[in-house]
């Protein structure tokens, strides 16, 4: 396994709508290990393969803690039900480090999918799990969590990006200043 490079806004990858996958062979298996590797070493709760610059459908998740890891995987996710109920969290994204704002999203969702087996599954989620595997499915449109709070703190944020970057400025963990 492998801890792969990040990709931080703005980038044109993270705006792609993603190809799903024909199957899950051992080609998405590796993909898939990789990412969740890359995902504990950030560290975060959920990834997506965009972030690492694969265009393809697949996520990984986990919301557990570090005592009680809970690892999951998902080719092809599509939420076939959402409740009309609402929660609110405030998200962040590795993808936009150091940013934070809150999110509303349907409080449940169900969920179908491929598997690390490519096994046809189906799923309930709620909770911090049900936002993390919505946050993870935008990304596979294009779509980041700044896309769903107003104009104004989107460009602040994406702002802050762009002369991040423009000054070579390293983000997140190994920022000095
Ligand atoms: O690590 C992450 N934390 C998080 C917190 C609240 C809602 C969503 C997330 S996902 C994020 C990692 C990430 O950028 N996934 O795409
Ligand atoms: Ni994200």
């Amino acid at each position: 396994m492998s801890v792969l490079p990040i990709i931080t806004a703005p980038d044109p990858r993270l705006k792609k709508k993603c190809q799903p996958v024909e199957q899950v062979d051992s080609q998405i298996v590796q993909l898939m290990d990789d990412m969740l590797e890359t995902m504990y070493a950030a560290p975060g709760i959920g990834l997506a393969a965009p972030q690492v610059g694969v265009l393809k459908r697949v996520i990984v998740v986990d919301v557990g803690h570090d005592d009680q890891r809970d690892p999951r995987f998902f080719a092809n996710p599509e939420v076939v039900w959402h409740s009309d109920d609402v929660a609110s969290y405030e998200e962040g994204c590795l993808s936009l480090p150091e940013n934070f704002s809150d999110v509303v999203r349907p409080a449940a969702i169900k969920l179908r999918y491929l598997d690390r087996d490519n096994t046809p599954q189906e799923m309930e989620a709620d909770g911090l799990l049900a936002t993390c595997i919505q946050h993870e499915i935008d990304h596979l449109e294009g779509i980041l969590f700044v896309d769903h709070i107003s104009a104004l703190k989107r460009s602040m944020i994406l702002r802050r990006l762009t002369k991040a970057k423009k000054a070579h400025r390293p983000l997140a963990k190994y920022a000095t200043a």
